[in-house]
């Protein structure tokens, strides 16, 4: 194996990869990831962007590919590089994303005899990925160069589906590791009208056959990122049919006369689960994230319970699904004829709920004057235009959005890691889904999330992209004060909590971004207009309490249970 050799071969791999539609790729440096970067670099199909840190470029590919719906790529260099996509794999493997690793490793002599930098990176991710490879190290002849096309296609389609996912291809590398003489056309040519080796595209999943439905039902949906008609066709379904819709702001389905936005609150009420059994639940995505929704359905007992999932994936912790339907969702919905028995007033009473909750949400939030975590959620939901992206790290940003965003057709698209629920690399999965178009994206995250992928902001400085954060900085993980750990005093704020104490405006400083404290829901307007206008990436710093937040969203409970 010559360098001619490695370059032909993944000249080729990276010609198909754009050919099936692969448009963007992050590399970090190193040495024997030479001819990978490279060729990647070269390929003209593919916009690649270079990342230091190699967690924070797995969780930028994870943001290109939820904002695409598309495989995005990955290469780096062999040893702990490689280890550091890890958590980035994990998720996209959990979240059903498309991400294709590619990592450099030292050749068959090199292993095992204490060269430097090498690790045992063969099935490095374990069962996290759809398909791992050992590439091997090969002559370019026609056999190899035809294979390699076709091994890059199956790369390719392998993410993408039927279940999207990670998939590893490990290349080991030979040095010379550069050309020392102009690359040699391929003796195999390309497919013509720029046709990729390989075409397997995934075909939609059948609708399922229909079936009567009852009268009084009720639609959940949770996390659908793909950014497909599924959210529009789950809203339009739950008002032929009369339904009420609990939806979650990441499903897109937020929307319609059958929304019920105050699902978190309402379902909470005794009087309200009492007096209202649904006679079928209907769920689409993912498990929502909401606890008393999930103990609701938990305890609903006999009621029938169906799970509508492309990929049949099991999304049932408690047990309660009766039938899981693996079909197209949207096409299925569409086509479901509305119940034959009808009952208006048992939307209607969902609907009254939803609205008088609504308006003791709005007199409480008002009431407290300033800002709070619940209402820059709020707030955030009723501002932000439709083409704008919300990303929004774990923790009690994801979950305030959850419970208290509004409902509506105007919502921005919201994305989260909702996969392995990592606070890990939210700053760079936002910039991520930032490359990967040209609307604005802002992040909504915490103290604790942004000092852990600070290292993210580094993409703006080096790759010209922009971000709007809104930190809710609380200073610690403020979700803790809410669990039963709050009491153990003896360790909690030195090793649950772990406020730091840090001041953001010197991060920003660092990494080239602006920095601004807001203090009032006038303020946060005019900042994050301000960012999104001007395309500058800016901390926008919300100080908040967690005490404070906790007694806050006790009492929204309590002032909620009072309003129904
Ligand atoms: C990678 C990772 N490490 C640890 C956790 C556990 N964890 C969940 S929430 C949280 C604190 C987050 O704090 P912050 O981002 O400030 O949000 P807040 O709770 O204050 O809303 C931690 C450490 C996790 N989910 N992911
Ligand atoms: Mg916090």
């Amino acid at each position: 194996m010559t360098a001619t050799d490695s370059y032909l071969l993944l000249r080729a791999f990276c010609e198909e990869l754009g050919r099936c539609g692969l448009a963007h790729a992050c590399t970090s440096p190193g040495s024997r990831s030479t001819p990978l970067v490279l060729s990647l670099v070269r390929e003209p199909a593919i916009e690649t962007w270079s990342h230091i840190d190699e967690r924070c470029a797995g969780f930028f590919a994870l943001g290109v590919a939820k904002a695409t719906g598309v495989p995005a790529a990955v290469a780096c260099t062999s040893g702990t590089a490689a280890a550091n996509y890890a958590p980035a794999v994990i998720e996209a493997d959990q979240a059903r994303v498309p991400l294709i690793v590619l990592t450099a490793d030292r050749p068959p002599e090199l292993r095992e005899v204490g060269a430097g930098q090498a690790i045992d990176q063969l099935k490095l991710y374990g069962s996290a990925v759809r398909w791992f490879f050992e590439v091997g190290v090969d002559r370019a002849t026609r056999e190899t160069l035809r294979w390699m096309r076709q091994l890059a296609c199956r790369a390719y389609w392998t993410a993408a589906g039927p279940r999207p996912g990670p998939v590893h291809l490990n290349f080991p590398l030979r040095e010379p590791l550069v050309l020392d003489r102009p690359l040699p056309p391929d003796p195999v040519r390309s497919r013509p009208g720029h046709r990729p080796w390989v075409s397997a595209p995934i075909l939609a999943p059948a609708p399922a056959p229909r079936r009567e439905l009852p009268a009084r039902g009720v639609v959940v949906a949770g996390r659908d990122e793909r950014g497909g008609d599924v959210g529009a066709a789950v809203a339009r379904f739950a008002q032929r049919a009369g339904y009420p819709l609990f939806a979650d702001p990441l499903s897109g389905a937020r929307h319609g006369a059958s929304a019920i936005a105050t699902y978190d609150l309402l379902l909470r009420s005794d009087a309200v689960t009492a007096a209202a059994a649904p006679e079928l639940v209907l769920r689409v995505g993912d498990l929502p994230t909401s606890k008393p929704l999930r103990r609701w359905l938990r305890e609903l007992g006999d009621v029938e319970q169906i799970v509508l999932d492309p990929e049949a994936a099991w999304q049932d912790p408690d047990a309660v699904t009766g039938e899981v339907i693996a079909a197209d969702p949207a096409a299925t919905l569409d086509a479901w004829p509305p119940p034959a028995a009808t009952d208006p007033s048992w939307l209607e009473r969902w609907q009254a709920a939803d609205a008088s909750l609504a308006t003791a949400l709005d007199a409480e939030l008002e009431a407290v004057g300033g800002l709070n975590e619940p209402l820059v959620a709020r707030r955030l939901g009723e501002w932000l235009a439709p083409d704008t992206t919300l990303v929004v790290a774990s923790s009690m940003p994801i979950r305030d959005v959850e419970q208290f965003f509004p409902a509506g057709r105007e919502l921005p698209r919201v994305l989260s890691n909702r996969g392995a629920n990592g606070i890990d690399g939210s700053v760079s999965t936002a910039f991520g889904v930032a490359a990967a178009g040209s609307e604005p994206v802002v992040l909504l995250i915490g103290d604790v999330a942004l000092a852990h992928d600070l290292g993210g902001l580094l993409a703006t400085r080096r790759l010209g992209l922009a971000l709007t954060v809104v930190l809710i900085n609380n200073d610690g993980g403020g979700i803790f004060s809410f669990l039963p750990v709050a009491s153990q005093s003896d360790a909690f704020e030195g090793h649950i909590g772990t406020p730091h104490g840090l001041d953001f405006a010197h991060a920003a400083a660092l990494y080239g971004a602006e920095h601004v404290h807001v203090q009032d829901p006038r303020s946060l307007l005019r900042a994050v207009t301000e960012s999104v206008t001007a395309g500058v990436t800016t901390i926008i710093e919300v100080r908040t309490d967690r005490e404070t937040n906790l007694a806050l969203h006790r009492r929204i409970a309590q002032v909620a249970l009072a309003a129904l």
